[in-house]
């Protein structure tokens, strides 16, 4: 390709080619401007009617809004224009036409509905708006990539095709492997486990996890990211405390990074960085602050889980991140430790935002013993996760971690009414493609 400028670094006195598409033309009679917009922003052409190339006026003239044109310059200082400066063209080339009616308008000026968004998502993606969140959510990433590295964390990548759920049964994926039944996974959870018992210890993961929930809501996707973190020889405060850094990196990375972005979606102002020190609330502590609010018909009583309204209750409450701990035994999964001076309480911990769940995570049961026994009470088969079980046998060390939503991150931190939002092609009941 030629040598293009992005109309963001386009300076008064150099000539230009910049390339992109056409945002809008403003026709005004003798004069008329033509505004192309590229991933930095936009930048006005000026086409002066009767005093400039007429076939070249013409082209620009008759390009449909949306199509890829490329135009060749000087760029002169011009206060008027949005970004006090213009191209004055020496040449102007379509170099693909869109067609006249497009399924939804990309300058954002006439809403569409979420459907016909994701329907036509490269066109939606053209909106500073949608562009901004999935820069954001890149910086998020790399934030939470340099913390993890930080902690001398090895990111690592593990099968996504796999022989046995980890996350309850009803939730699975099947598909057919070479005529065996297998399964999308729905967490890197048993991997990152047998990982902590190699002798690279610690390990992060971001990476697709399957659900195959049946409904449909507003923080729930059937392929989701989950950022997960697993670490030999820590318990499960050890692991929250990472867990808050890691959290609390990624705000601060777009906080500093995404300045434009913020902009972009009316946050600038209101962006603010947690503390990094959340509050920690015991399940007993969770369950009577939220029967204190009355948000409920019925009280909760010590097993149940924490209902939505529930949370979103306690949520309020608490206003801010934080953790729920020493969750009752019975309610959390077979890989979980349950505190030693009391069995009946699991180590496992929720991190929640005041909107929904981020985070579980807790210090894992590595005694072979138990952790058979845990898939007994369960009722899940140990013979079928015998690839998992055995390496119990061979020196696993005590160990902890967690997995965080990704989307649910992205979202909370965004005020997004819609996980979706924060997903290029989400997956849903609904949406098997694009
Ligand atoms: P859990 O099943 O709670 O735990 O998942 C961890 C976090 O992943 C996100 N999440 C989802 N986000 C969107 N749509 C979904 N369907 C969905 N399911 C989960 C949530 C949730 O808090 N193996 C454990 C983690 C661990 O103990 O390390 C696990 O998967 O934000």
């Amino acid at each position: 390709m030629d040598e293009r400028t992005y109309a963001a670094d386009a300076e008064p006195g150099v000539t230009v080619t910049v390339a992109g598409w056409v945002h809008e033309l403003r026709d005004l009679g003798g004069i008329a401007f033509l505004i192309v917009r590229d991933t930095t922003g936009r930048i006005q052409v000026k086409l002066e009617k009767d005093e400039m190339d007429a076939d070249m006026v013409d082209t620009a003239l008759d390009a449909n809004r949306e199509s890829v044109v490329r135009v060749d310059g000087a760029v002169e200082e011009e206060p008027r224009a949005p970004t006090g400066v213009e191209v004055v063209p020496t040449g102007v080339e379509v170099v693909a036409e869109a067609d006249t009616q497009l399924p939804l308008d990309p300058s954002g000026k006439v809403g569409a509905e979420l459907p016909t968004r994701l329907d036509n998502r490269t066109l939606d993606l053209r909106r500073e708006e949608a562009q901004a969140i999935f820069e954001i959510r890149a910086e998020v990433l790399r934030g939470v990539r340099d913390v993890f590295r930080a902690h001398e964390a090895t990111e690592i990548n593990t099968p996504k095709i796999v022989a046995t759920g980890t996350e309850g049964g009803t939730e699975l994926f099947p598909i057919t492997y070479f005529g065996e039944e297998a399964f999308m996974n729905q967490s890197p959870q048993l991997f990152k486990q047998l990982m902590v018992g190699s002798g690279v210890e610690r390990v992060f993961e971001i990476g697709p996890i399957f659900r195959a929930e049946e409904h449909n809501t507003p923080r729930h996707l059937n392929e989701a990211t989950s950022i997960d973190f697993e670490s030999a020889f820590y318990d499960h405060t050890e692991a929250m405390d990472v867990c808050e850094t890691v959290v609390t990196a990624a705000y601060d990375a777009v906080a500093e990074n995404c300045e434009r972005e913020l902009e972009a979606l009316g946050l600038a102002e209101e962006f603010e960085v947690p503390s990094g020190d959340f509050p920690r609330l015991t399940y007993e502590e969770a369950i009577e602050r939220i029967n204190a609010t009355g948000a409920l018909d019925e009280q909760l009583v010590w097993g149940d889980d924490l209902p939505t309204e529930g949370e979103h209750a306690l949520g309020q409450d608490v206003g801010e991140h934080y953790f729920i701990t020493d969750w009752p035994a019975d309610i959390k999964p077979f890989y979980i430790k349950n505190h030693d001076d009391d069995e009946t309480l699991s180590t496992g911990f929720d991190m929640m935002h005041p909107r929904m769940e981020l985070v579980s995570g807790g210090q894992r049961e590595h005694r072979y013993d138990r952790l058979i026994a845990g898939f007994e009470q369960q009722g899940l088969d140990p013979e079928q996760f015998e690839y998992y079980t055995k390496m119990f046998r061979y020196g696993m060390p005590p160990h902890a971690g967690w997995g965080l939503g990704g989307e649910r991150l992205i979202m909370t931190m965004l005020g997004l009414d819609n996980i979706r939002e924060g997903v290029l092609f989400p997956r849903d009941r609904q949406r098997l493609s694009p």
